[in-house]
């Protein structure tokens, strides 16, 4: 095996976000792009000769050359296997699945999540760590850091592996296992819910229907909704996954996933409905003509947890993230456990979960997980809420109403604005940031401000401290009002507004999201002076 040294020069723009390194593909099809940031990687975690490493990604465009680049640059690294999912294709949740059961040093996936793919659309890198999660912080800097200094990168000269058929192969010293992306992670599954009871369920005419966006998840729905557990074949929507994921936006909520949004809210709907996202770890849960937000699937997901097998034992705590509403907040003090609040981003949940502090986790983007991987897990929680279904037998949209009327109502929405220009978005931010004096303790209508802040982060298991993770308004009354900047995004700036109020009375629980929260849209379109600095006047995208 000849290993070669290439020389190469840094890229400044290599700084992972909220969720690895996301560019647009020409961006990664640049000389020595991607093998920079992989080269980086592997200096980074400095893994002993002979390591392990879980490879896969979501299909996208540019997932199978990037494969065989890191396949060779892992030879030339010392690695002594890879595990690489069969077609380059393992979901985010499967990959951790595999990184825990196999017990490898740790993983590479290639995904941009929600984001749109194909040539011109956005590709994706991240590293997760031996607990299967993604990497904290300190190693995502250090990787950025390293890839600012890189003066070559190590890859060898070999034959594509052949990545359509399951099997041993070598480079070089180094083997290369292709192996079903589906089966371990559809096992862990079984041993987590009650399989013959969704079936029954399936089989007694409750309809449901799974869009998979023409993004990952199709094969791994296919196996666990049509094979294990009898769903018809024609439950599944967009089941093939595509290179550019069919032309869409692979984010599974009510704009990006209209057609399912239009199948469950037209005639004849069936009664549950469900959607993922590009890599698998998003989810979107309907009911019969209504809408679960995410903060409110999480809570009401604890809140019937002892209905399903595998949390049957209890929950050791929950930890949602700080724009997420604080409807689990009120599950978790019922059931008298803590209730976490950390930044956005999953990595922020690992050291609760390794520590045994928290079971379940959830965020206001559509990810809900536990502590049976280290990521989110979209499909785990379309079986969460079949396996509460299969028992408590009540429709969607009654189940959320009886948890409103037991818990209250937390009025939850988001509105996005996308594609801002960057300065105009970093200007809303400081503007907000500026008028926090004058804020504390003003007054809008009946609302008065109780505290204003940018959010930080102690964790609480190895005191590391996150900084400027999102501008907090709260009032007296328990309302709050968000914005943070996205770091997911690949151009511009996307802002978002994230808009909370609790409402206990249940003669109001009919209200429309969007009318309830009007005064608080009002007053943060007014503090944040959003639509003279950007010109826009409505929000790209509401969930
Ligand atoms: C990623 C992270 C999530 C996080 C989300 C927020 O999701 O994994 O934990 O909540 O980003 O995105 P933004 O910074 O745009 O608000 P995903 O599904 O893109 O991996």
């Amino acid at each position: 095996m000849q290993v070669f040294t290439v020389a190469t020069t840094p890229f400044t723009d290599q700084k992972p976000g909220t969720s690895g390194l996301r560019k647009r593909v020409p961006a990664f099809r640049q000389a020595h792009y991607l093998e920079n940031f992989v080269q980086s990687i592997f200096d980074t975690i400095a893994a002993p000769p002979g390591s392990t490493l879980v490879l896969g990604g979501d299909g996208r465009y540019y997932n199978r050359e990037a494969i065989q680049i890191i396949l060779k640059m892992a030879a030339a690294n010392g690695f002594g296997r890879v595990l690489a999912g069969k077609g380059g294709i393992l979901s985010t949740p499967a990959a951790s699945c595999v990184i825990r059961k196999y017990r490898t040093y740790g993983g590479i996936i290639l995904s941009a999540s929600h984001n749109p793919g194909g040539p011109d659309g956005d590709f994706g890198i991240k590293y997760n760590t031996a607990n299967g999660g993604p990497a904290p912080e300190k190693i995502t800097e250090a990787i950025f850091a390293a890839s600012k200094k890189i003066a070559q990168y190590r890859i060898v000269e070999a034959d594509d592996v052949a990545l359509d058929s399951l099997g041993d192969s070598q480079i070089g010293d180094m083997a290369v296992s292709v192996i079903d992306p589906v089966s371990d992670y559809a096992e862990l599954m079984e041993t987590l819910f009650d399989f013959p009871a969704i079936r029954t369920l399936l089989s007694g005419g409750f309809r449901v229907k799974f869009d998979a966006m023409h993004a990952v998840t199709g094969p791994y729905a296919r196996e666990i909704f049509v094979n294990r557990l009898g769903a018809s074949a024609d439950s599944m929507m967009n089941a093939e996954p595509l290179p550019d994921f069919g032309g869409g936006h692979p984010d599974p909520n009510l704009t990006y996933a209209h057609e399912l949004v239009e199948a469950l809210y037209g005639d004849n709907a069936p009664d549950f409905g469900a959607a993922s996202d590009g890599d698998g770890d998003r989810n979107m849960i309907l009911g019969k003509h209504f809408f679960v937000t995410p903060s409110d699937s999480l809570a009401i997901i604890a809140a019937n947890a002892h209905h399903v097998p595998g949390y049957k034992r209890g929950l050791a705590g929950i930890a949602r993230s700080m724009p997420t509403s604080e409807a689990a907040d009120r599950v978790a003090k019922a059931l008298n456990i803590p209730c976490y609040e950390t930044p956005t981003g999953w990595k922020f949940f690992g050291n609760l979960m390794d520590a045994g502090k928290v079971t379940l986790c959830g965020e206001e983007s559509f990810g809900t997980g536990s502590d049976h991987v280290r990521e989110k897990d979209g499909l785990w929680a379309v079986l969460f809420w079949l396996n509460i279904l299969a028992v408590r037998r009540q429709s969607v949209e009654n189940i959320a109403r009886e948890h409103w009327a037991r818990f209250g109502r937390n009025v939850y929405s988001r509105h996005d604005y996308e594609n801002l220009p960057a300065n105009a978005a970093n200007g809303v931010m400081k503007l907000l940031r500026d008028s926090f004096v004058e804020l504390r303790g003003a007054q809008f209508g009946h609302l008065q401000v109780k505290l204003c802040d940018d959010f930080s982060y102690t964790d609480p298991v190895d005191g590391s401290v996150s900084t400027g993770q999102g501008v907090r308004i709260l009032f007296t009354d328990g309302s709050r009002i968000v914005f943070r900047l996205s770091g997911t995004g690949t151009e511009g700036a996307t802002l978002r507004i994230y808009l909370e109020s609790f409402e206990p009375d249940v003669s109001k629980h009919n209200l429309d999201a969007q009318e309830a929260l009007a005064t608080l849209i009002s007053i943060a379109l007014r503090i944040s002076e959003l639509r003279e600095r950007t010109g826009r006047d409505k929000p790209t995208v509401i969930t």
